[in-house]
């Protein structure tokens, strides 16, 4: 009896250690140029017009078998004092562009409490704003982009050639989403890039998300 009792000990303190309660996440950047086009409106943050570059929308644990965990500690709220290191590169890599204009706030804790509480067993609240933050910095992704003659210019390029592209520099093929602008131009809106669950490393995607790109896409200005 006691064996038994020991061996269901064990296995507790597996499912509680090891086991993880998600597989990778999508690190997900956004083009201010394409979200601001497919809306009726963006707002630029208090703060004032981000840069031209990709902003980050989010770090978000994910099964393999698609779908993923959301909101999993209500207990674990947003606090700007747990980031306040990070305030300014925050609001310059991370901007909000909802409306109505706002300080960037309600979008962090949005993120963190829709995503990153689920990923708590890898990153504290600290920690998971920095990997994103090191991860953006890491991927470099629109410096590797103009690098490549792609650039945001309202043009359009080839999906295969900006796939390509971001492959040769991460390592691993992206996943992109695209939206459609009022003309109905397919844009490039999205850029999913799988991580590891210590948000550390890029790695091959498990499973990439629906795209909706047409084999020609416009990279619009911002
Ligand atoms: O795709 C629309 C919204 O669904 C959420 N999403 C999508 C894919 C995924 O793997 N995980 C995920 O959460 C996103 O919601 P948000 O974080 O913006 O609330 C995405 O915008």
């Amino acid at each position: 009896m006691k064996f038994f009792i020991c061996l269901l000990a064990l296995q507790q303190l597996y499912v509680q250690i090891v086991a993880q309660d998600f597989d990778f996440f999508y690190f997900v950047l956004q083009w201010p140029g394409a979200y601001c086009d497919s809306r009726h409106s963006c707002c630029y943050p208090k703060t004032g017009k981000p840069a031209a570059d990709f902003g980050i929308h989010g770090l978000w644990p994910n099964y393999k078998t698609g779908g993923w965990p959301q909101n999993c500690n209500p207990d674990s709220q947003f606090d700007d004092l747990r980031v306040s290191d990070l305030m300014s590169d925050l609001q310059r890599e991370w901007p909000t562009l909802s409306c109505p204009s706002n300080d960037g706030m309600k979008f962090w804790t949005h993120e963190w409490e829709k995503h990153g509480t689920c990923a708590e067993s890898e990153l504290d609240q600290h920690d998971y704003f920095e990997a994103g933050l090191k991860l953006k910095q890491k991927a470099n992704l629109l410096h590797a982009l103009t690098n490549a003659g792609i650039k945001p210019d309202d043009k359009f390029y080839e999906m295969k050639h900006i796939e390509n592209t971001i492959k040769e520099v991460v390592g691993f093929a992206p996943g992109i989403e695209c939206n459609k602008d009022s003309s109905h131009n397919s844009q490039l809106y999205q850029i999913y890039l799988c991580v590891d669950t210590s948000a550390s490393k890029f790695i091959n995607c498990p499973v990439m998300p629906h795209g909706r790109c047409d084999s020609r896409v416009q990279f619009p200005k911002f």
